[in-house]
């Protein structure tokens, strides 16, 4: 048995901040996790050395499910993105290392692939319809088979999801909050123009998707759902908040629109009556956010049971690390529907040296054994922490909103 003889986080920031968990065992086999959440990346890095690197030490790292049990019910307080995070990081760390003591990808320890590849979306967005849709062509040109459509609303300063840079989207940009401006009836109206040029452009063979980003009531959201319905949507993600499952009930009732959720999500707990009452169509939930591999496989086959399908979060916030997990859960779980792919910039892809590839659209992990990602210590030192928050939104009154 690998014995876990050493544990250590590293922050690192390569653009952007990312939160890394090494492994090592007595064999001298070494695995990495994600520890990342967006804003708050010094909770988890301390959380990790403080409350969970200790006990770590002198276990067996073959014991995936035995550690994670150990970690969710041992803490004694379950659940919460920081814990979640943290245990993450450690089980992703963990099947690396039984990959590689393998000699196999993950993905085979996991089942073996249910496909071929991976279908991802990337993201169009603009300052106008115009732009956007002329950004979804070029994805197109690609080869990508989904897109996700965002753009400005007119009379509106900023808009979730539109960059300052064409190909690079950050938002977590200021040392402070920066503070953005919100107005649900603009929005509602410009959203069914952009899905109306965009087909009228790309066409019907292209997933088109939306991500509302909690900022709708159910009712605006079923009125929304509603409009698009003639442009097909492939989904709409996070039409309202979600910390009432209840609440989708009521789109439910008056769209027939794919609904997404869960990008935000760390336990089954949190999707469990979306779940059992069909009210959503694909689960966000990550392997980063939601406890790692271990507690993504049970959300998937409790979701496979009502013919829910994943959709895994991964924005640049989720590292390279993340999103190799990400690829060798989708290759091998039955229930898998698409995931989000957002390119790294290079500098944060030379710090994570990774086997995975992208293809006409679709993704796969490789098949080093483990995740086949690492992180190069030696370049990763060159990049200093800096404290990056996510912005805040208010309505045109002042009101803070849902971001
Ligand atoms: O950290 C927050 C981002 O990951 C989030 O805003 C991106 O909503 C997002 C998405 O769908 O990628
Ligand atoms: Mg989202």
């Amino acid at each position: 048995m690998p014995k876990i003889v050493a544990a250590r986080v590293i922050v690192t920031c390569p653009g952007r901040n990312f939160v890394t968990l090494k492994i090592e065992c007595d064999d001298g086999t070494t695995g990495v996790g994600d520890a990342t959440l967006n804003g708050r990346e010094l909770a988890v890095a301390t959380y990790l050395t403080e409350h969970v690197v200790p006990c770590l030490i002198g276990r067996d790292a073959h014991r995936i499910e035995d550690i994670w049990q150990y970690l969710y019910k041992g803490a004694y307080w379950r659940r919460g993105p920081v814990t979640m995070t943290a245990i993450a990081a450690v089980d992703m760390a963990l099947w690396d290392i039984k990959g590689k003591v393998a000699g196999l990808p993950v993905y085979q320890l996991l089942g073996g692939a249910c496909r071929e590849g991976v279908m991802v979306y990337g993201h169009a967005n603009g300052t106008t319809i115009e732009e956007t849709v002329e950004v979804a062509r070029e994805y197109q040109r690609q080869g990508y088979k989904a897109i996700r459509l965002q753009c400005g609303v007119p009379g509106m300063t900023s808009s979730y999801g539109v960059s300052k840079d064409r190909y690079f989207y950050e938002p977590a940009d200021a040392d402070l909050p920066t503070e953005n401006v919100w107005s649900t009836s603009k929005y509602l109206r410009v959203v069914p123009e952009l899905f109306a040029a965009a087909r009228e452009a790309l066409g019907w063979d292209v997933h088109l998707l939306h991500d509302i980003h909690h900022r709708l009531t159910p009712i605006e959201a079923g009125r929304l759902g509603r409009d698009l319905e003639p442009w097909r949507p492939f989904w709409l993600e996070d039409a309202t908040p979600a910390e009432n499952q209840a609440a989708f009930r009521l789109i439910r009732q008056h769209t027939t629109a794919p609904l997404a959720v869960g990008e935000i999500f760390n336990s089954i707990w949190d999707a469990k009556t979306l779940i059992e009452e069909q009210l959503i169509d694909y689960i966000r939930a990550t392997v980063v956010h939601a406890g790692g591999i271990t507690h993504l496989r049970r959300i998937a086959a409790l979701a496979d049971l009502y013919q829910v399908r994943t959709g895994c979060h991964g924005a640049t916030d989720l590292s390279p690390v993340a999103m190799a997990a990400a690829l060798h859960f989708d290759l091998s779980v039955p229930n898998f529907g698409i995931q989000e792919y957002m390119r790294h910039t290079p500098e944060t892809d030379a710090v994570f040296p990774h086997a995975y590839s992208f293809e006409g659209g679709m993704m796969h992990p490789g098949d080093a054994p483990g995740l086949g990602v690492d992180i190069d210590e030696a370049l990763a030192v060159g990049y200093d922490y800096k404290r990056a928050f996510l912005p805040v939104n208010r309505l045109e009154d002042g009101t803070l909103w849902s971001w």
